[in-house]
């Protein structure tokens, strides 16, 4: 039995603007599942189905709308430090980037014996984090790689969207744009007519989360010196990465990788919509690359959580008893 959800410990951190929240046992360690054991408790006829009141806790009024949640699982082998599971408000989510490295940041932070380097499972498979001397945190993504490019969609506002479709731990719809980035209320609605074009014309990608394509990524050029690009990354609960979104950056350079517009380990630095940035490099894979991502986390308040079965908003929607 998974323990109940209420009254756990939780640790608020941000990475680079994108809040995290990890969810801890009510003795503040990992809970004693590993992440198969949460997984398959929470798949009903195949669907994993998160609980309502679960992913409330990534949700107005118990969170801002663009916090992922990260569930600290035990590990299930010897090479692993624990299992980890993200979900935003709306759905569970393959791999988080920025989350990663707010629950390193907040693992470090609770203990001081934390080490160096450390193997977390994930759903979709292991990632390595690293701290690094200057207080950043790195981490070795899942393999990504380039499933379609120069796919167009049709827009409901008329026009075509031209773009990738790439896998980095969740799956991508990038598009390049050369002109910069405009206010943050119109890139959100040029990113939702995309997303729900994809719908629309049911456009799906390989078999990793059923193909689903959950996150657009609009590419623009940089508005900081240091950077090489800037990106608007909307994601499925209709918030916006303020993070660049390790998982996109990761999606990204799989796709720059295979069309040679970057070489193995050089160094790629993807400013966020807020003007925050990651530092990123890969290696080549025979089927796409090893993204490695680099930013800074900030522990920004813990605590314990409440839940109470009269609180009408207790699942995130207004429910009043009949
Ligand atoms: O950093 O990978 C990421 C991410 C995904 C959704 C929000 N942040």
């Amino acid at each position: 039995m998974l323990p109940r959800v209420r009254f756990e410990r939780f640790v608020d951190s941000h990475t680079e603007g994108e809040p995290t929240r990890v969810l801890l046992s009510s003795s503040g360690g990992p809970f004693a599942q590993t992440l198969d054991e949460v997984l398959a408790r929470w798949t009903i006829d195949g669907v994993l189905t998160i609980p309502p009141e679960v992913l409330a806790l990534a949700a107005h009024p118990r969170a801002a709308d663009a916090t992922v949640c990260a569930l600290l699982c035990a590990p299930s082998k010897a090479t692993a430090h624990c299992g980890v599971l993200f979900w935003n408000a709306s759905a569970v989510l393959g791999m988080c980037g920025h989350a990663t490295i707010g629950l390193a940041r907040t693992l470090a932070s609770m203990d001081p014996k934390f080490p160096s380097h450390a193997l977390f499972e994930t759903r979709v498979g292991d990632v390595t984090i690293e701290r690094r001397a200057d207080g950043r945190i790195a981490f070795a993504n899942i393999e990504s790689r380039l499933h379609a490019r120069d796919v167009e969609l049709a827009l409901e506002t008329g026009g075509i969207a031209r773009g990738d479709v790439a896998w980095g731990g969740n799956w991508f719809f990038i598009m390049r744009l050369e002109r910069p980035m405009r206010s943050l209320h119109e890139e959100s609605v040029f990113a939702s007519a995309i997303a729900r074009a994809i719908e629309r014309e049911h456009l799906r990608a390989g078999p990793e989360n059923n193909g689903l394509i959950d996150h657009v990524a609009l590419i623009f050029p940089p508005s900081r010196h240091d950077a090489d690009a800037r990106n608007f990354v909307l994601c499925p609960n209709g918030t916006f990465d303020r993070s660049p979104c390790g998982t996109g950056t990761s999606a990204l350079l799989a796709s720059v990788a295979a069309r040679g517009q970057l070489a193995p380990m050089q160094l790629w630095r993807q400013e966020s919509a807020i003007g925050s940035l990651f530092e990123a490099q890969y290696t080549l894979t025979s089927r796409g690359v090893i993204a490695t991502i680099c930013g800074r986390a900030f522990i920004i308040g813990h605590g314990t959580l409440v839940d109470s079965v009269s609180d009408p908003a207790r699942t995130g929607c207004w429910e009043e008893p009949v």
